[in-house]
């Protein structure tokens, strides 16, 4: 008998006919609404859980008591909750690799956008404001040959050396839980402890996952410790800063500005400070949204799942080190 999925996440069609050859699958269209009704009312005969951006706690996976594998679109796991699923034996999967090269891209967009101010001198040329040829008061700042520092270096955080060192020809600092000697040997790169790196970077380039130890790991004292010249691009998750702190340090023009594509809360409210400031390049959480990257993203996390649900082992398992699947 075909087990039954629950999909909070649309698939392409030829990525669905894939799943439903192996599956009987729901489509939860709306699954945030009405406090993830729809969603709350299918978990009780899912066997499979196929999305991402939602939250998937234990108070909405007790609903589901033959749950066996949960495939996130997405190579961030903070949306689950890891040791709950390991207590509960359900396999958790995601997607690495297929968007790192992307992700990279887009952190380089931010850079270069945020340095450059090409948001704010576009939409200056957009309202008609541009009446004479520019001056200093609309200089950027140069990237090529600054001094870009990666905080994280996982496989996002070397794409990006790769990116600065290879194209932009810039020296390459970053900090990680242990010293990296390839990363070192392949983009001359130097491992400085974060308080050295905040202190001398251009670019503070955060690619870390959102965990216990990350959560707030650029605070007023961290943001302290950058110079005004400096500029903080975020790719990884909002909560990784404090947010008061950033808003803060922009205005009192301690940085020099933020590329920013995670935010505490998502969607960003349009109130925010960091929306009244020239000087932030906000853009809503496009890491890896490209057609062509969310397709494969899709289609490994279609994959695994299919291989979970069959007992075996899938190609990005994140937990249950060592455990049997139960299929
Ligand atoms: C998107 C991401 O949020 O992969 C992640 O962890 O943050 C982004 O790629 C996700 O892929 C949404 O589908």
């Amino acid at each position: 008998m075909k087990k039954h999925v629950v999909l909070y996440k649309k698939l392409s069609e030829p990525l669905l006919a894939r799943l439903q050859a192996h599956a009987q699958v729901t489509l939860v269209a709306d699954p945030k609404r009405d406090d993830h009704a729809e969603l709350r009312a299918a978990l009780p005969h899912a066997d499979g859980l196929l999305g991402a951006s939602i939250r998937l706690d234990a108070r909405l996976l007790d609903l589901a008591p033959q749950l066996k594998a949960i495939s996130t679109v997405s190579v961030g796991v903070d949306n689950y909750d890891i040791p709950y699923l390991d207590r509960r034996g359900i396999a958790l999967c995601n997607t690495p690799d297929v968007l790192t090269e992307t992700t990279a891209d887009t952190g380089f967009a931010l850079i270069m956008a945020t340095a450059r101010r090409v948001v704010e001198l576009a939409s200056m040329v957009r309202n008609g404001d541009w009446t004479q040829n520019i001056g200093p008061a609309h200089f950027g700042s140069d990237v090529h040959g600054k001094t870009l520092g990666i905080i994280g270096m996982g496989r996002i955080g070397e794409a990006l050396a790769q990116r600065g060192h290879f194209g932009f020809g810039m020296p390459v600092l970053y900090h990680s839980h242990s010293p990296k000697p390839a990363v070192e040997a392949r983009f001359n790169a130097g491992y400085r402890s974060l308080e050295a790196l905040l202190s001398e970077a251009d670019f503070v380039c955060l690619t870390v996952p959102l965990t216990t130890q990350t959560e707030g790991l650029i605070g007023k004292e961290q943001l302290a410790l950058m110079r005004p010249e400096s500029i903080l691009i975020n790719i990884a998750r909002g909560k990784v800063v404090d947010e008061h702190a950033l808003i803060a340090a922009l205005q009192s023009g301690k940085i020099r500005g933020a590329g920013l594509d995670v935010f505490e809360r998502e969607p960003l409210n349009s109130d925010s400070p960091l929306l009244q400031m020239n000087n932030v390049v906000a853009t809503p959480h496009i890491g890896s949204a490209t057609h062509e990257t969310r397709e494969a993203m899709a289609r490994c996390a279609v994959d695994n799942l299919i291989s979970a649900l069959q007992g075996e082992r899938p190609a990005n398992l994140v937990n249950l080190k060592g455990r049997e699947l139960r299929g």
